[in-house]
Parts: C-alpha cells; structure tokens; sequence
C-alpha cells in the first residue's frame, strides 16, 4: 500500500472503519519498524528535536540530493506522511546546499522520525498541542541551576546535579570604594563562570519579567520544583527575585550600584563550593565607585519588579521601587560612569561605554511603574536618535538597551503616551517585524540570523530575534511574526547545519561539552540541563575556533567543545530570550486564574 494512502487512512478517523485502519498500520509495520529501527540517524536531516506544535508550519532541512521524504511512527515505523521535498537551494551562512521538508499538513500528535531513502531518518522529534512544555521547565530551571550563594539539588529527574552553598566568602575589593568582608546575598552565575554582572543581570531578568507580563496566563501555574514553589508567587517570578535580591544588594547607600562581584581572575574548572576565591564586589577604582550603566540597568529592572510582584509581595514591590528611584537620581547625577576592570581584575568586564539607552530604558519603566511624568518626559526628550536601533537589532544586546526601552514604550498601552512617539515606534518596530518575516522565508534553514549575527552568543541572538517578533505581535498580531518566531526556536533546537540542539539534555542530539564549570568538573555523566550554549562565532576567540579551518562560512565557526569558550559556553542573558520564546508557545488553557499581572489584561493572542 502506498504510504500516502496509509496515512491517508490513519488520518481519516471517524470516517473509517476500524478494522480498515487496524490494517494500514500492520502494513505499515513492517516496512518501517523492522528496516529502520536499528539504523543510526543521520546529520544530513535537520529536525526541532523537541517537535513542532501540532497547529503550526513544519519544516525540516535536508543537506543531501533527495526528492521524497517520509515522516514515520517511531513506535513502529509507521509512514504517516509522504511528500516531495522542496527544490536545492544553496546557504551561504552555512555553505550547505538544502532542500526543505514541509510536513505541516501533519497535525496527529505523536513521536516521529523522518526518513529518506537512500539518506537515512532523522532525530525523533514530537507533533503535540503542547511540545515546548518540558524545554520551558528545564530552561527555567537552568536558572535555578545558577544560583549563587545557597545548595541547588535538581532532585530525582537528575540525580547528583546538586552543588553546596558557594562563594560565601565576599569582601569589597579596593575599588568599590569600601573595605572588609561582604555576605553572599544571592544572585546567579553569569554564565560557564561564577562571576555576577549587573549589566548582564539587567536584560536578563528584565527579560524574564517581561516573558512573565507578556505570557503570564501560560506561566503562571507552572511549577518548577525549586525551594520556593507552592508559596504562593508564581515559581518565574520566584526564580527572578533571587537574582533580583542580589542587584538590590548591589546598590551602595548613596543610590549607584557596583558593576559586578566576581573573584579577580576566572576559576579554575572546579565545583562553586569548591572555588575559594574570595568573591570581591569591584567599582571603577575612582570615586563615584559605582557605574551608570549598572545603576541606570538596576533603576529599570527594580521598577519592573515594583508593578510585577505587587500583587504578591507589596513591601517588596515597594522597597524594589524605592531602589529604582534611588538608582535614577544617581544616575542623573553621575550620566556617564563607565566601567573598565581595574587592575589586577580579568574576570568579565561587560564594558559598555555610553549608558544613555541604559537610562532611557529605566525611564521608560519608571513611568509605567510610576505614571510620573518627569520619566515619561526624559524619555520624549532622548528616544528620537535610537529609532534605528530597531531596524537591525544590535548584536550586544546587554550593552544596547535602547530597543528594550522603545518597545517597552509601546508595550505599556498608556493613555497618557504620547501619540507620535507611539505611532513612530510601532511603525519602525512592525516594519523591522515584517523584514525579519520576509528574509527568514527566505532563508534555506529558515532562520532569521544574518553573517554578521555570527559573533560571540550568535544563538542569543536567534532567540532575541524571535522574541522581537513576539513583542511585534503583542502590538499587532500577526500569524508571520509569531510562526518566525518559532522558526528561531527550531534553528536553536537542532533545525541547524550541525543537526545539534543546543540546549543540553534536551532532544536525542544535543551539546555535550558547554562551556560551563559545574557541567567539567567530572562529577556528573553529562552536562546540566536546559542551557543554551552561546552557538557559531566568527569571531573565533578562543583556540578552539581559531583552529577551525580558515575558509568555513560564519554559521560553521563551532565545535561543542569545553575548551571553547567564545562558542560554547551559557550564559543567562542567552537564556532569557530562550525561556521568552518557549514561553510563548504554552498553552493559555492550562493557566489558573490570577496569572496575569494588570498590564496584560489587554489584547493577546494565543496559538
Ligand atoms: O559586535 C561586534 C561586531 O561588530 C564585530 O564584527 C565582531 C568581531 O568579532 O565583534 C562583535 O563584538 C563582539 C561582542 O561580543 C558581540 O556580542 C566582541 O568582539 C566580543 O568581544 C564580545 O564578547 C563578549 C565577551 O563576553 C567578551 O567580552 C560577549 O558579548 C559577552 O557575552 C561575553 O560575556 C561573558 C562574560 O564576559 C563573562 N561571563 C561569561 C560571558 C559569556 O561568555
Ligand atoms: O572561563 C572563562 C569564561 O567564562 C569567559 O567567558 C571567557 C571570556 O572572558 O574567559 C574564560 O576564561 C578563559 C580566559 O579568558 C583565558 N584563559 C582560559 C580561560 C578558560 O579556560
Ligand atoms: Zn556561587
């Protein structure tokens, strides 16, 4: 029986006898569950190793000469579905030559491979209703995974994935301008490195606050089995105010915050509980000590937290509030502090050298917060020069806060907005919307990264496209922009020139080797999960890049290896957007009630 016609039957559920449909699978059966199943997948078919949501576009991509392609059962190798491939077409970013395997008609949930004749299956990958559910989990979880300062011990699902209270012991280094010791107050891991950075901190959990103002009727009943859970806050906004508890901790009493708290050089690849040097909060060596761009990062992040955790903790909204404005009027008196590692520091420095979308983004989220119009003001009299920013995205996005600030100017549906600024924003942001829509269609691996995305956290930059688009479509729904947004989520979930998911233990074929120091100690048979690793460098600075072969196009400049550092290694603010983007592929109908915070009860839309 052909296949087509197998899974023509299949699909046909009520309108068949079941006898009818009882034998196309056992025809099936033999084809495809005793022929494939032993056979290894192969690289050459690219799939979402999680799967693609039952109601949406399905592609695949295919580096090999084909014509057809099968998606098969991975019970029993049943052909479900049959169809031509699309033509071959050549990929610059990856110098690969592709053809796409379109399967959206497929909408019956289930565990698929594909198979091409000749080439081999694939990865498995799921169709459901519900298929990012679990990589949302783990994502988040990753966060908690970073926790500074207190035992992490992700239980039963990854037995040994615990570490001890670290980094307990602090001490105000030379440069912030205090002396003496310093208790641990929370905070995360930056990244692969024990070090905290409050720029970093900053678009991190500014991002995951918003993914909870955004989509927080999905997130709201999700437990994510942290110490935490069950207390009544929902366990995002749980996992956030731990990192949160540390920013608030680094602002001094004069309002400004210290830059970061690292040891003064990077670790050795040992355990947090094991990594004994001494955890130095670090200014700028001069006085004011403290930086614009840390404290303008603060003011914007703790007046978020002041409207977000309102309706669940009062007097931490209003001490995150007091913060913010303290932080404010430092950097009104200190606009343009800049930060370089002071001697003897080589720890990561988050350099940025104009803090002005710092503060404008602070302005921005002190007005919604506040409704005070001396904010709303600063932010009329500054926006006009960064519109541009939104047409290309930069490439930093922790030194380049302007787009936060724009969108989140249109993001806070004020009456009292001004109507040009608005009306100028949306237009710039849903026409840089509909040009990232136009090129990722017409990209061979249907991706929205351009060459020069291909720098140092290329893969954040992936997921920040796909969470533009989702912002776009909060402003004006649109089908395009919320399907390219999942275009990006299945690049970073193994649709890639590598056929590798880059977030760890998630999928059949995913990194292996992050650059992470819990993850190499040795201690656990493989990486900790949910993580996404920073992807393809052209920048090629680490040795391990370096000693790729010259002439590989951008896309190519990786290797999942420990060693490689600029390629390899996690960090929170890749993170963010990852967990935005999953975040908005949950389902609203699981929510309980109470999810959303008051901003939001405005127009959303669900897929
Ligand atoms: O934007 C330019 C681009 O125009 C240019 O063509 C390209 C050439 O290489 O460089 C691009 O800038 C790069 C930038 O990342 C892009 O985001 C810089 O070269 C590169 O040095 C910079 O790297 C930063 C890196 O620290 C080194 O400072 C990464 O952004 C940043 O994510 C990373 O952060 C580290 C922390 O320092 C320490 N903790 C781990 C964390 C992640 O690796
Ligand atoms: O491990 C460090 C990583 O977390 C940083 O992002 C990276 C860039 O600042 O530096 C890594 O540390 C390397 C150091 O810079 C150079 N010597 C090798 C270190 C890693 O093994
Ligand atoms: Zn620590």
């Amino acid at each position: 029986m052909a296949p087509s016609l197998i899974a023509a039957l299949r699909n046909s559920h009520t309108s068949l006898p079941r006898w009818l449909r009882l034998c196309a699978t056992c025809l099936a059966l033999v084809p495809g569950g005793l022929l494939y199943a032993a056979e290894n997948p192969t690289p050459a078919i690219k799939v979402d190793q999680v799967g693609y949501l039952a109601d949406s576009p399905k592609f695949a991509v295919v580096s090999a000469s084909a014509k057809t392609f099968e998606i098969r059962r991975s019970s029993d190798g049943m052909v479900e579905f049959q169809a031509a491939l699309g033509p071959p077409v050549f990929d610059p970013l990856t110098g690969d030559t592709v053809e796409t395997a379109d399967f959206s008609p497929l909408r019956l949930p289930g565990t698929y491979f594909i198979l091409i004749p000749g080439v081999g299956k694939s990865w498995t990958f799921r169709i459901s209703g519900n298929v990012d559910d679990h990589a949302y989990y783990l994502a988040m979880r990753a966060f908690y995974g970073q926790r500074c300062g207190a035992a992490v011990d992700l239980g039963p699902e990854f037995p040994g994935y615990a570490h001890a209270a670290c980094h307990l012991h602090g001490e105000f280094h030379p440069s912030s301008g205090k002396t003496g010791p310093r208790d641990n107050l929370g905070g995360w891991h930056d990244a692969g490195d024990y070090g905290r950075y409050m720029v970093n901190s900053g678009v991190s959990t500014g991002t995951l606050l918003w993914a909870w103002e955004i989509f927080g009727r999905n997130l709201g009943p999700i437990q994510l089995k942290i110490p935490e859970t069950g207390n009544g806050t929902p366990d995002i906004l749980n996992e956030a105010r731990w990192n949160l508890k540390w920013m608030l901790a680094m602002q001094d009493t004069d309002g400004g915050a210290w830059h970061k708290q690292t040891s003064e050089h990077f670790s050795g690849f040992i355990a947090p509980e094991q990594d004994r040097l001494p955890s130095e909060v670090i200014g700028t060596g001069a006085p004011p000590y403290k930086s614009t761009c840390a404290t303008a990062d603060l003011a914007a992040v703790a007046a978020i937290a002041a409207r977000v955790y309102k309706p669940y903790d009062p007097q931490f909204a209003a001490q995150a509030l007091d913060a913010a404005e303290r932080a404010w009027r430092w950097a009104e008196q200190y606009p343009d502090v800049t930060f370089r590692n002071p001697p003897g520091i080589t720890t990561g420095e988050y350099g940025d050298f104009n803090c002005a979308d710092e503060r404008l983004w602070a302005a921005v989220e002190l007005w919604r917060t506040t409704g005070d119009a001396t904010y709303h003001r600063f932010f009329l009299k500054g926006y006009a020069p960064y519109l541009a920013s939104l047409d290309s995205p930069p490439s930093a996005n922790w030194s380049s806060m302007a787009p936060m600030a724009l969108r989140s100017y249109v993001l806070s549906r004020r009456k009292d907005a001004d109507a040009e600024a608005m009306a100028a924003i949306r237009a710039r942001m849903l026409t840089a919307a509909r040009a990232i829509v136009a090129r990722t269609a017409a990209s061979p691996y249907h991706v929205s990264l351009q060459a020069k995305d291909f720098v140092w956290g290329s893969n954040g930059i992936a997921a920040q496209y796909g969470m533009d688009l989702l912002i776009a479509n909060e402003i004006e729904p649109n089908p395009d922009f919320v399907n390219t947004a999942r275009e990006d989520l299945h690049y970073l979930l193994g649709r890639n020139t590598f056929s590798l998911c880059w977030v760890t233990r998630l999928g059949e074929h995913s990194v292996q080797h992050p650059h992470h120091r819990p993850s190499a100690d040795g201690k656990q048979p493989g990486p900790w999960p949910g993580m996404l690793a920073g992807g393809p460098n052209a920048g090629r600075q680490d040795v391990v890049l370096a000693a790729l072969p010259p002439d590989l196009p951008p896309a190519k400049i990786y290797a999942d290896a420990t060693a490689s550092y600029a390629g390899n290694e996690i960090a929170i603010n890749w993170q963010a957007p990852l967990v935005f983007l999953l975040a908005a592929q949950l389902h609203s109908e699981m929510s309980a009630d109470g999810a959303s915070t008051g901003e939001q009860a405005g127009k959303r839309t669900r897929n």
